[in-house]
């Protein structure tokens, strides 16, 4: 038996609380403890898809009845090796050492849902609204988008905000990620600013406002989990795409397919997945995650542990330079003194002009050899051979400075939200 993860915390507590009511959430199955509750058309197809295999006694199944399978942590179909951090709503990031490739394939980019995702998607009937303040509006299915705009294929970085919060001190509330956030795969689609120009942009919209077609956690359908938006003139930036591809296949049902946007350089949320409407407003968009203190960070420094009052806050724009070690993996023991080190170095809407490697606590740094990046907003790709003098502990260090000559800070410049941590990625190697 694998060890039981505390991955599906979620859904456990939530068939503690009320199990009724999680039959009904989760699979859309209106049991009674006294009786078998029949799992019919979504609700099976949902559990089927949970446990990887169709369930030939789904018949004699009692009510309330969970897969003892799910309490493995092989729960997430199509994704390998991604450390779930919460399973309601899912949340899994990658391990650095499994981000080593050029371009992230699809079975380890991270997921990060704020509510349900929908569950059975048709790509043929899927239609995404252009709406708001535009000329025409639009209304395009996912064949309408690929015959009459042009088609393009992009690696594109894509960063959650909230990546790195793990090591806030005091701690900040929320998914606790660490280092795998973050994620750079091929994406293909269309440009979002082609779109956008086809319905004809009106005189003074400032914000897009972005709408999916995942569920509220409450399972409410008049609220809405997120929606977000950018600034016109970020929405017009050509590296946007209205993505129905991922690494030449099809986008994973975790990550928004059939359809989702992909805006670069910006926090992740700013990227709506399962994307059914673009509204174009005349004010700055205010929807779920916009407001109060959601993906905003404090427009002054502050101390660690701060209170911060809401209207002191202003909404997260370009993400900062980071850098990661995806070679070595942290707590390597190595019998060569010499090492290959490499990873990943992006730097929001600029370019990374500098890394540099340190195995003497930042005493002395090398700079890695770099390369440009595949297209914009696409991570950059670097290494550098390191050798270790003698035996013992060491800490490789790494440092990104982006093409303003704005490097990555030693420490972390605390939030209360816990955004935005791009201090230095540190792996421990022990040479034998
Ligand atoms: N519809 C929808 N879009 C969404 C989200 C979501 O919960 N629902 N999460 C956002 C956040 S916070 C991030 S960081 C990215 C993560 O994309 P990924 O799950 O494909 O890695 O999707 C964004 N788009
Ligand atoms: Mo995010």
């Amino acid at each position: 038996m694998p060890k039981k993860s505390n991955a599906l915390r979620g859904v456990f507590a939530l068939y503690r609380e009320n199990a009724d009511a999680a039959d009904r959430i989760l699979f859309g199955r209106e049991t009674h403890a006294d009786r078998r509750g029949f799992l019919r058309g979504a609700g099976l197809a949902t559990m089927g898809a949970m446990v990887g295999a169709a369930i030939p006694f789904h018949r004699t199944m009692p009510a309330h009845f969970l897969p003892v399978v799910l309490a493995s942590d092989e729960v997430i179909r199509g994704k390998d090796g991604l450390t779930v951090l919460n399973d309601r709503p899912l949340n899994a990031e990658t391990p650095p050492h499994l981000l080593d490739d050029p371009v992230t394939p699809t079975n380890r980019h991270f997921i990060r849902n704020n509510g349900l995702p929908p569950d059975a998607v048709d790509p043929e009937s899927w239609t995404l609204t252009i709406d708001g303040l535009v000329d025409t509006p639009l209304s395009l299915s996912i064949a309408d988008l690929r015959s009459r705009f042009e088609v393009v294929t992009q690696a594109l970085t894509l960063e959650c905000g909230g990546n790195g919060r793990a090591f806030f001190d005091p701690p900040a509330r929320g998914n606790q990620w660490t280092y795998g956030a973050v994620a750079c795969s091929e994406w293909m689609g269309v440009r979002l600013a082609d779109v956008l120009r086809a319905a004809g942009i009106k005189d003074g919209v400032v914000y897009t406002a972005h709408e999916g077609a995942d569920l509220h956690l409450s399972g409410d359908p008049t609220k809405q989990p997120i929606s977000r938006g950018v600034p016109i003139e970020k929405a017009l930036d050509p590296g946007n795409l209205i993505a129905f591809g991922q690494n030449g296949g099809p986008i994973h049902a975790m990550n928004g397919a059939p359809l989702r946007l992909v805006i670069p350089g910006w926090p992740g949320s700013c990227s709506q997945k399962w994307v059914t409407r673009i509204r174009l407003r005349d004010v700055v968009h205010d929807g779920a995650k916009m407001t109060g203190t959601s993906y905003r960070v404090p427009n002054c420094p502050v101390a660690p542990g701060e209170d911060v009052a809401t209207e002191d806050f202003d909404i997260i724009h370009a993400m900062p330079v980071k850098s990661l070690i995806t070679s070595p993996a942290t707590g390597l023991v190595s019998s060569a003194p010499a090492v290959q080190v490499r990873g990943h170095a992006w730097a929001g809407d600029r370019s990374v002009a500098r890394v540099a490697v340190s195995i003497d606590f930042g005493a002395t740094w090398s700079d890695a050899d770099l390369d440009a990046p595949v297209n914009p907003h696409a991570w950059q790709n670097w290494r550098v051979d390191v050798t270790f003098p003698q035996a013992g502990y060491y800490e490789i260090w790494a440092r990104a400075i982006d093409s303003e000559g704005v490097g990555q800070p030693h420490a972390i410049a605390w939030n209360p939200k816990g955004y935005l941590n791009n201090s230095l990625h540190r792996v421990a190697v022990t040479v034998a």
